[in-house]
């Protein structure tokens, strides 16, 4: 029997749905989703099994104009991200067409050079009429030489076999990188802490979930099978952490439930989450803070 494993990066612009299509095609939620722009901060490696084909997928931040040291270092993720890959596969939200954004990336692509196999998977198909995918599909076309269009939504799961199916037949030969069972390549206190940043981000406003981030501090596995975690939120000023804590507590008791409901489904076990709200003005600065996430941390004024 001759195996197929690879590394396919999803890339695109933020909310395109690239963690959601990860999620779906690994059958777990490995990477958060939300309806905010921004959401994945760092490159996530999830398995997918297709035949005798070992699927990598890697999502990936979304790509958009850089300004600050948080964002550099996202964006920086991305095309690592891309550039490190088998097949990459470029997302576009159907509504929103050719936008600047995607046009950028579309150079970036250009230039990450020739002779790379990129995939167009057009998503959200669910909200346009099916009349204007084509229109659509033929513009990216013209601006680059996809390897194959696809047209699907990672929500409902439209076109996503298809979609598997072909990154399972143009990945390299060799042997599976991963074991067979296994689904995420990031651990578990990482995906922990993603998951009450995901809460967080759900119920809080504006720029408040882009200037907080969320670190699990401990970890102790109890005798009755359970296990007791406890996680830092970290936040830049003090009014932000009344706003997390909200009114007599409130937000971070809810923000603390639905994390910990998530965590013991994922984990098949009780869990004892503590959460505690820290006050540090410069963790946006912070070389520590970006390995915690794994992004690179550049010196240099931002
Ligand atoms: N209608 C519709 N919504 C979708 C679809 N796929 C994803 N979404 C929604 O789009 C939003 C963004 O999805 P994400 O998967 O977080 O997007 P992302 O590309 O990972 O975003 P960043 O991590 O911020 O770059 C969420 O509210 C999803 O539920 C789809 O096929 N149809
Ligand atoms: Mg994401």
């Amino acid at each position: 029997m001759s195996t197929r494993a690879g590394f396919v990066a999803l890339i695109g612009e933020p909310n395109a749905g690239k963690s959601t299509l990860l999620n779906r095609m690994v059958g777990a939620k490995v990477s958060i989703v939300t309806h905010k722009v921004q959401t994945t901060r760092a490159r996530i490696r999830g398995v997918a099994m297709e035949g005798d084909s070992q699927i990598v997928f890697v999502d990936t931040p979304g790509l958009f104009q850089p300004r600050r040291r948080l964002d550099r270092a996202m964006v920086a993720a991305a095309w690592g991200g891309a550039a490190d890959a088998d097949v990459t596969v470029l997302m576009v939200e159907a509504h929103r067409g050719v936008s600047e954004g995607v046009e950028r990336i579309i150079e970036g692509l250009a230039d990450l050079g020739q002779g790379r196999k990129v995939a167009l998977a057009i998503n959200k198909i669910d909200r346009v009429p099916s009349e204007a995918l084509l229109g659509l599909s033929k513009e990216l076309n013209d601006s680059y030489p996809f390897a194959e269009t696809f047209m699907i939504s990672a929500e409902r799961g439209h076109g996503v076999d298809a979609l598997r199916g072909w990154l399972a037949e143009v990945l390299p030969e060799g042997p599976w990188l991963y074991p067979e069972d296994q689904i995420a390549d990031l651990p578990m206190r990482m995906i922990a802490a993603e998951m009450t940043r995901e809460k967080l981000t759900l119920r809080l406003h504006q720029e408040l979930p882009y200037q907080l981030t969320v670190e699990t501090e401990g970890w102790e596995e109890r005798k009755d099978g359970s296990a007791r975690i406890d996680q830092l939120i970290y936040v830049v000023r003090d009014g932000h952490k009344g706003i997390v804590l909200g009114h007599k507590g409130e937000t971070i008791k809810a923000v603390s439930k639905a994390a910990r409901e998530e965590l013991e489904e994922f984990l098949g076990r009780r869990v004892h989450l503590f959460l505690q709200v820290k006050v540090r003005p410069n963790w946006l600065d912070e070389a520590e803070r970006y390995s915690q996430m794994g992004l690179e941390f550049k010196d240099g004024n931002v």
